[in-house]
């Protein structure tokens, strides 16, 4: 269901005060629920004596987290690091798996930790999302599974991703964490592969504080991950697997239930601001708009724009000194790309790895504050100190943030 922003919350200007007072803009402010909820849910926590180990609000977030994906089972993590490292031991992967480079490290890392080899797959310069063509060249006898990554919430090609990996016979899984309450043709994401991990880290568009998520339609595995997050344990004193301690806190399933009773306002909230930057930077040769399709579902957490620096006459680092310089914290996700970072860079089997799309869309790219703590006006500040860096780009040009600081005050 749409959320329909009353003129209110349109106009709520919750940052002006803030920023008047120095406070920075960031990418990734936690956007929050009903505080008033959520501090009579720490009272009943805290007078049930029951704080962990799945605990009725656990089960209530999981059960709720199930139904908005529609799928059959939801099994919550403490982060989704730990999310996506338990259900490639429950896969049983071993040998290779096929991540894309053009992500957040703990894609590559989750596997890496186990002693698992990433293999850095290019992504397609449009979508930017996973190459199926480039992953098929990849598999040697050694691979045991595919690691999609829906970026920025866009669906990666999932149907030509489970041709391959029924073909070749490897696990398919998918890191979801960008894309809760997305949509991939018309259908949520969430039941895709043989299972997809959420993340609820605090910057991200429904939070637990940290949190993750791993949702799957298969009984067996589902049960086999609930019993690796709890050490392994399948009955009192009894373990079956090598287990470990992933569970989510009830504290953190509170805040994510408070959360989740405000995703259709959150939702028309990045929306709201996803309209209004796209107006403010209109026209700005140079300035690219990543994309949504707009019959799919996306919670637009990420506010991301390509900077082509021959027509823009600067470039994106210049930029982001700029934004920086104004207490605008915009980031560079995803840069450098997962090979160009350690531990990857200096292993000799990544040292002639070559991923052009990856190094280029990493020199381009620029992720802007979004979410409910970002307003209208905030909005317009950012855009208004855009337009004044491209305005002013001979002052900016290559400068630090310190020497930036003084160009704002040369220049205005
Ligand atoms: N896979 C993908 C594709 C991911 O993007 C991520 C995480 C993961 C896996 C792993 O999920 P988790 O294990 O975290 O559940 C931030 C987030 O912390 C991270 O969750 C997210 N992706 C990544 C894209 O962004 P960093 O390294 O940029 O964190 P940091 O501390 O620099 O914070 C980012 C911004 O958010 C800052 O501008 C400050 C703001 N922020 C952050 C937090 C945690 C706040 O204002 N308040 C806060 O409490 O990773």
């Amino acid at each position: 269901m749409q959320h329909k922003l009353s003129r209110h919350e349109f106009e709520t200007n919750s940052l002006d005060s803030l920023k008047k007072s120095g406070k920075k803009l960031r990418v990734g402010m936690p956007s929050l629920g009903d505080r008033e909820t959520f501090l009579q849910q720490v009272e009943e926590i805290l007078d049930s004596g029951h704080f962990t180990n799945g605990g009725r609000f656990v089960q209530e977030f999981e059960k709720r987290v199930a139904e908005i994906l529609e799928v059959k089972h939801c099994v919550a993590v403490c982060n989704a690091t730990m999310a996506l490292e338990i259900t490639a031991r429950a896969l049983g992967l071993k040998g290779e798996v096929i991540v894309p480079a053009f992500t957040y490290i703990a894609t590559a890392n989750c596997l890496q930790w186990q002693e698992i080899t990433p293999v850095f797959c290019d992504v397609d310069p449009e979508t930017q999302n996973m190459d199926p063509a480039q992953v098929e060249r990849l598999i040697t006898p050694r691979t045991t599974g595919i690691l999609g990554v829906h970026l920025w919430g866009r669906a990666c090609d999932v149907e030509a991703l489970q041709q391959i990996a029924t073909k070749r016979n490897l696990q398919l899984f998918f890191d979801a964490s960008h894309a809760f309450g997305c949509t991939h043709n018309g259908k949520m994401i969430g039941g895709f592969g043989r299972a997809e991990v959420f993340s609820f880290n605090a910057a991200k568009f429904i939070h637990c504080f940290e949190g993750g998520v791993v949702a799957t339609n298969d009984d067996v595995l589902a049960n086999r991950i609930r019993k690796m997050l709890n050490f392994g344990f399948t009955k009192f004193d009894h373990t079956e697997y090598l287990g470990v301690n992933g569970k989510m806190i009830e504290i953190s399933a509170a805040m994510g239930l408070t959360n989740l009773a405000k995703m259709e306002y959150f939702e028309a909230v990045n929306r709201r601001n996803f309209e209004l930057y796209r107006e403010h930077l209109k026209g700005i040769d140079g300035i690219e708009f990543l994309s949504y399709a707009e019959n799919e579902r996306n919670n637009l957490q990420y506010m991301v724009l390509m900077v082509d620096e021959v027509r823009l006459g600067i470039s994106r680092d210049t930029l982001l000194n700029g934004l920086h310089a104004q207490n605008i914290i915009a980031r560079s996700y995803f840069n450098p790309g997962c090979h160009r970072m350690e531990p990857y860079r200096s292993q000799s089997k990544y040292a002639s790895i070559h991923l052009p799309v990856t190094d280029s869309l990493s020199e381009k790219v620029i992720c802007l504050p979004t979410g409910d703590p970002i307003s209208p006006t905030d909005v317009a500040y950012i855009c208004s100190t855009i337009r004044f860096i491209v305005a002013n780009k001979h002052t900016f040009m290559d400068s630090k943030v310190n020497q930036v600081k003084k160009s704002f005050a040369k220049v205005a």
